[in-house]
């Protein structure tokens, strides 16, 4: 009878992977052009539809590399969740947001968890791959799990792989990005492993669960502070009267222990200003202050509010008041060269400034319409007009592909968040942070 590590091994084994967006899809694909039997599971019919389609709703997976699974159905997709009942393999790949009160939402977890409960079998592995706070894989999986009478480590198998997809990368990819594995016994950790090993060209096995997911909260806790640490200098740049990226710039010739980042209007995406907050609740609960990543929220979130007051006393310094002014704001996606707005500063911004009763437009080549206090703005499609038109622009995300000398050329009025456009002899027409 062949074991579950030879089906993984020789790659006979089922996968399924539940959840197929920015994470998953691409963890499908890499196991089905492996040579594993694949089925992605969602509760989104029209990403099922599409993948059956051989259609592709992820930047960085062309259909072209699905379409040739799907039809040689090496890869499907479905709404059905007893496909977990064949499956071998389980990855989970769900959404961890933040509920109302910013407090970590485990539910998408515990809602595939339970529907894995209900199919469980003897000799499946199961790997969270979300993220999530320390403690999760162990505390909230597996007593689930265990609820069948299933054993972890014997029956079946439980492992926390974090991901490390970026969306639009191209220069790192599942394969080879080295992936953190922790097992809640060692049978699971080598069960993982090996499953792992069949994408990744490097699997980097930890201690325990709790060690992967603390890993991964790491590594985005670390750019979230930094960040925050950041704007924090560039506002004390403003109050020195000095360049903070030409101190930047300066900093960063260090050729060793210096990591530059760059200033900006906030902090957005799906992961930065969420995965820290998973860690401050957990040591919360602990009893334990997370105050670096309070302090770094604090300024991060406070950055909207910054920019705002610039543009107000740029355009007093123009004699207007922000009241009634037009403001176009450029770009307002949550970073360059993506249409995502989640979690975007836009927001807050553009929300801050129709308080104070200025009309807002938006330009941004990525994004059409954007919902913002509901009302629905839609995107400038004249950008030369938009730019005559405003009495101040803020630029919010420098996309590659705005033509800054023209934007130069056609503003009265600019405030720069991103360094995008030179500010020598354009008298004190462009401000930076
Ligand atoms: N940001 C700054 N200054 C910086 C860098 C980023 O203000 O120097 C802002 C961005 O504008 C954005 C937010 O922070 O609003 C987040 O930017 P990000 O570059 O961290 O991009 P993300 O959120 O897409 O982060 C992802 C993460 N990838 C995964 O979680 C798998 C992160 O770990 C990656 O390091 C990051 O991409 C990346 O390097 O691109």
């Amino acid at each position: 009878m062949t074991t579950l590590l030879e089906k993984i091994q020789n790659r006979q084994a089922k996968v399924c992977v539940i959840g197929i967006g920015y994470v998953g899809l691409p963890l499908a694909v890499a196991f089905a052009e492996t040579g594993f039997q694949v089925v992605g599971i969602d509760v989104d019919a029209k990403k099922v539809s599409a993948i059956m389609a051989g259609e592709s709703y992820v930047l960085d997976i062309p259909a072209a590399r699905i379409a040739p699974l799907v039809s040689s159905q090496r890869l499907s997709a479905t709404l059905d969740l007893d496909s977990l009942r064949t499956a071998d393999a389980i990855v989970i790949c769900v959404p961890t947001p933040l509920g109302k009160t910013k407090d970590p939402d485990v539910s998408f977890i515990v809602n595939a968890v339970e529907e894995i409960a209900q199919r469980l079998r003897s000799q499946q592995l199961i790997v969270l791959e979300s993220t999530t706070y320390p403690g999760t894989t162990e505390e909230i999986v597996l007593p689930i799990l265990e609820r069948t009478g299933l054993k972890v480590g014997s029956d079946f198998y439980l492992a926390f792989s974090p991901e490390r997809i970026d969306p639009g990368r191209t220069d790192f990819t599942v394969a080879n990005t080295p992936k953190i594995v922790g097992g809640v016994t060692p049978i699971c950790l080598e069960m993982a492993r090996n499953l792992y090993a069949t994408i990744v060209a490097r699997v980097v096995p930890v201690s325990s669960p709790q060690a992967a997911e603390m890993a991964k909260l790491l590594e985005n806790t670390f750019r979230a502070v930094n960040i925050g640490l950041v704007n924090e200098v560039a506002i004390m740049c403003g109050r020195l009267g000095l360049d903070v990226y030409e101190v930047i710039d300066a900093a960063a010739t260090k050729p060793f222990g210096f990591m530059s980042f760059k200033p900006g209007p906030g902090l957005g995406g799906h992961c930065l200003p969420i995965d820290p907050r998973y860690l401050a609740w957990k040591l919360n609960t602990l009893n334990y202050r997370a105050r670096f990543i309070e302090v770094a929220e604090d300024i991060n979130f406070g950055m909207p509010a910054y920019v705002v007051n610039k543009i107000a006393r740029a355009l007093n310094d123009h004699g207007k008041p922000v009241k009634g002014s037009q403001v176009l704001v450029l770009g307002v996606a949550y970073k360059r060269d993506v249409g995502d707005v989640r979690e975007s500063p836009a927001f807050d911004l553009i929300a801050l400034l129709r308080e104070m009763g200025a009309r807002i437009k938006f330009h941004d080549p990525y994004v059409a319409e954007l919902e913002s206090d509901g009302t629905a703005l839609q995107s400038e499609k004249d950008l030369d007009a938009a730019l005559a038109a405003s009495d101040c622009v803020v630029v919010i995300t420098d996309h590659s592909s705005y033509d800054w000398q023209r934007v130069l050329a056609r503003s009265s009025l600019i405030v720069d968040t991103r360094n995008a456009l030179p500010r020598a002899n354009a008298n004190g027409k462009v401000i930076g942070l």
